[in-house]
């Protein structure tokens, strides 16, 4: 299987990055800021890197001819082993570029799949990440497969290479609804294993990665969770009681990071690890103030819930590491946009007082009361209502019960869909989906994570950065 195995490890490697932005984008930083913290999670040697500004990338090689000869110049300088860039590229660029820089080339996603394949511990993130790999090289194996049997055989014509790789092809698909497989059980037997933890209320932590997300569900829950300075360092979900302060015990669970343009086979393998985030009663999202690019962070973050669908789901915006110089200013602009926000420190164990009485405050906006209407003879609904929530009355009348219960909204949503008849007497349901057409319009209709200006008005801390600048 030729092209699966490009997709091994890029571990110690010596590595060039490169990088094309639009003459549009801005940054305070350099643009190849994550991809090199990207890179050397990987494992590998960082030596340099190319950036180039271009409306649209070249159709066969990406960046323009002068750039890949300066990218050629730079590996051979470096005797680079790897070129590693930080878009996605197509089988043939990827192709073209190895020709013209004499080495091997690999793309963003085919990078995060490399870190996060060692990085998974788990037997279900090893699936998950099995399936991503190989999804990813299925279409490559393909069009290798195309254009060798050209290359040796002529058009249409069948031989020897191309039989081998029709066989690969095939082991490639059997596997991959193999793990299909796998994966939906494993999703089946957790989504019953959540089920059952239901009569808590479950809080789950989302954010882009390195956030902290681990590091303070270790300070609220002593979980030791590994937190490090590292991109992916968790992959699984782990779940704990958090104890919290004025309300009692809820379910506390840390999950695997978001990152910009996330492959979405991966989301997609990931499904049964992120349940809990689904089924959560609230989300905490994490984000890091001491990241000049926190505010497309977070937009790529709201990016993966949507994909997830998840994004109408109530969300606390948790603004984290203001311990770290010049982040209280970045704070304070998160918060003029998301004012329902609240700033800590992790680490420092700043603002946690705070903090937990808005996830209080954010946990009873998630309850309703209702007055629901059953026959006298439903003691399987009556019974429910007594686990789900609360009864605060109960009045009996000649065909009928009227109960009644405050509860979570998530369950007013499960007697709604069970055609029971109820009326809201304290507290709101959500409104039903808005058709809309694109996450960013959906924002604004959520919600505590709402932006109180449209973005065309936001003070926008993130400004150009003319060094970066670094065209042909
Ligand atoms: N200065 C500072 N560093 C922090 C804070 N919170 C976390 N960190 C550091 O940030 C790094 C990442 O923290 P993690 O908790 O592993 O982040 P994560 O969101 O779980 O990351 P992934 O699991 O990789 O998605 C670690 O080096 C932490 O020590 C904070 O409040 N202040
Ligand atoms: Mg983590």
């Amino acid at each position: 299987m030729q092209e699966h195995q490009r997709s091994q490890s890029v571990s110690r490697e010596r590595c060039v990055l490169a990088r094309l932005i639009s003459p549009s984008d801005a940054f305070t930083e350099n643009p190849l800021d994550e991809i090199t913290g990207l890179a050397e999670s990987a494992g590998t040697a960082v030596l340099g890197g190319v950036v180039q500004r271009r409306e649209t990338p070249a159709p066969k090689t990406f960046l323009g001819k002068g750039k890949v000869s300066e990218l050629r110049q730079m590996v051979e300088l470096h005797s680079a082993d790897v070129v590693i860039f930080d878009n996605n590229l197509s089988p043939s660029q990827t192709r073209n570029l190895e020709k013209e820089t004499g080495t091997k080339v690999i793309d963003r996603t085919e990078l995060i799949l490399d870190i996060f394949a060692s990085n998974a511990r788990t037997r279900e993130a090893r699936l998950a990440v099995e399936l991503a790999q190989l999804e990813y090289s299925l279409p490559r194996l393909k069009r290798l497969w195309t254009h060798l049997s050209r290359q040796t055989m002529g058009v249409g014509m069948r031989g020897p290479g191309e039989k081998q790789l029709e066989v690969d092809r095939r082991l490639v698909e059997k596997r991959i609804h193999e793990l299909k497989q796998d994966l939906s059980k494993v999703e089946k037997r957790k989504e019953r294993e959540v089920a059952g933890r239901r009569d808590f209320l479950t809080v789950s932590l989302v954010g882009y990665t390195n956030a902290g997300k681990s590091t303070l569900m270790n300070v609220l829950t002593e979980a030791d969770v590994e937190a490090v300075d590292k991109l992916f360092a968790t992959l699984d979900t782990r779940t704990r009681r958090w104890t919290l302060p004025s309300w009692g015990p809820v379910l506390l669970s840390d999950t695997v990071g978001f990152i910009r343009d996330l492959p979405h086979n991966l989301v997609a393998s990931f499904r049964a690890t992120l349940e809990e985030a689904r089924e959560a009663d609230l989300l905490l999202h994490v984000a890091d103030a001491s990241n000049p690019a926190v505010f497309d962070q977070i937009s790529a973050v709201y990016g993966v819930l949507h994909e997830l669908g998840i994004d109408e789901k109530q969300t606390l915006l948790v603004i984290n590491k203001i311990d770290v110089p010049g982040a209280a200013e970045r704070m304070q602009a998160v918060q003029n946009r998301y004012p329902h926000s609240v700033g800590i420190s992790a680490k420092s164990q700043l603002g946690l007082d705070s903090f937990a009485k808005k996830v209080s405050q954010a946990l009873s906006e998630g309850f309703v009361t209702l007055s629901i209407r059953l026959d006298v003879a439903d003691g399987k609904t009556m019974a429910w209502l007594a686990k789900a929530g609360e009864v605060v009355s109960k009045q009996f009348h000649d065909d009928h019960v009227e109960i009644h219960a405050r509860m979570p909204v998530r369950h007013a949503g499960k007697l709604a869909r069970e055609g029971h008849q109820f009326e809201v007497l304290r507290g709101r349901l959500p409104d039903p989906k808005p058709e809309v057409e694109t996450w960013e319009e959906r924002l604004p209709t959520t919600g505590s994570i709402l932006p109180t200006t449209e973005s065309s008005e936001l003070e926008n801390p993130v400004q150009s950065c003319s060094n970066t600048r670094t065209e042909e």
